[in-house]
């Protein structure tokens, strides 16, 4: 068995975060499959119990350390491995900053409009897609002008501020209808930066679950 196990599936950007930090810091870990599409796994009282009792991937399991939430599996490993992490109190703090807007507003309303838009049976409601859709460029943007003075997040080092905001960057520009790195120049350069880091795959190599059957 590998020293970490990470509950996860591909198409999730949310698992994709831990993916991405645990290849990056080398170390040896294996995915375990959640089967979210067909099954609902997350969703049923067998996970909730024995897993993870919000009923979300990513969980990250490490000897008898079981942890969800993106941001505390960032954080663990940072911490643990030396790497990607904030120095001082004033870095942690502008890290947990940018990464609770991520996920409530960057990547947490990119999610579910590319769950809603392209993956959900039925789709979701047009309304509640445009309402998203406004959020997000709203959001990207204000990412995008960040990046306009640093190479990274929080300046010249990549940080777990970084891991947490590219969550659902790499996945395919039709799965969202709109090309993100086209239309935020400073966050494609970023993209490609984090992306020239040893150990970078792409969330479907990283991850097993992709493609889904029958799509
Ligand atoms: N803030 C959480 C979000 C986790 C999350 O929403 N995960 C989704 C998959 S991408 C999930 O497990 N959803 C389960 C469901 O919708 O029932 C994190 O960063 O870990």
């Amino acid at each position: 068995m590998a020293e970490y196990q990470l509950y996860c599936f591909a198409q999730s950007g949310n698992a994709y975060r831990v993916a991405l930090m645990l290849n990056l810091i080398g170390v040896d870990w294996e995915p375990i499959f959640v089967d979210f599409f067909s099954k609902g796994v997350p969703r049923t009282p067998e996970y909730r119990e024995k897993i993870n009792e919000m009923g979300e991937v990513p969980v990250l399991v490490h000897g008898d350390k079981k942890l969800s939430q993106s941001g505390v599996c960032l954080t663990y490993l940072a911490d643990r491995s030396g790497k990607f992490r904030a120095a001082t109190e004033d870095e942690k703090l502008e890290a947990l900053r940018w990464i609770i807007f991520d996920n409530q507003k960057v990547n947490g309303f990119l999610g579910p409009y590319r769950f809603l838009r392209t993956l959900a049976r039925p789709p979701g409601d047009p309304a509640v897609l445009a309402f998203l859709k406004g959020r997000i460029d709203n959001n990207l943007a204000i990412v995008n002008k960040r990046l306009a003075s640093r190479p990274y997040m929080l300046g010249e080092r990549p940080t777990i501020a970084d891991l947490s905001l590219v969550a659902y960057l790499y996945y395919p520009a039709e799965e969202f209808g709109f090309d993100i790195a086209a239309e935020h120049k400073n966050i494609a350069a970023w993209l490609d930066r984090i992306k020239a880091l040893p150990g970078w795959k792409h969330p479907y190599e990283l991850m097993p679950g992709h493609p889904l059957p029958g799509r």
